[in-house]
């Protein structure tokens, strides 16, 4: 005996097969999950790892490979004795970390790129010398120097990966 909730849950459940199926298709890339991609990224669609969410890697500059990631601290500092370079640039942490920027934002106006795969909680800043942000969703969120770096990775720029 089937119940209608159990009904209604397997009819959700193939629609959303279907769906992803189409989507797929669409695509062109089944069966591999569905990801945001460029032409950099075929190279490398390695998944994150157990966890993940059907998020794969996502080469963005200057963070084109996974090596280049680090994890560990959660202060990205720039500025002063390191010149025009974040530290680390490239940086990978779970979902719900605050992520601390530590430097002269007078000097190097911290903007979010908008490369990001979602709502950056990067917020444009030119003031001040701390600032966090917290980071809620899985997700690739580059940033940039608006006086030594550029939207598209170059110069003074980073990423931070968000994974489950
Ligand atoms: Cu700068």
């Amino acid at each position: 005996m089937i119940g209608p909730r159990c009904l209604a849950a397997l009819r959700c459940g193939v629609l959303r097969a279907a769906a992803l199926a189409t989507a797929a298709l669409l695509a062109g890339c089944w069966p591999q999950p569905l990801v945001r991609r460029d032409a950099a990224d075929v190279q490398d669609a390695a998944p994150i790892g157990p966890g993940d969410l059907g998020l794969s890697f996502l080469a963005l500059a200057p963070c084109v490979s996974e090596v280049d990631y680090t994890s560990g601290s959660t202060t990205i500092e720039f500025g002063g004795s390191l010149g025009t370079r974040f530290s680390p640039n490239c940086l990978i942490v779970h979902t719900g970390t605050i992520v601390t920027f530590s430097g002269a934002f007078s000097e190097h106006p911290l903007r979010p790129s908008e490369r990001a795969t979602g709502p950056s909680p990067i917020i444009a800043t030119s003031q001040g010398t701390v600032q966090q942000f917290a980071f809620t969703a899985a997700g690739f969120y580059p940033y940039y120097c608006a006086r030594h770096g550029d939207d598209g990775g170059g110069g003074m720029s980073g990423v931070i990966e968000v994974v489950p």
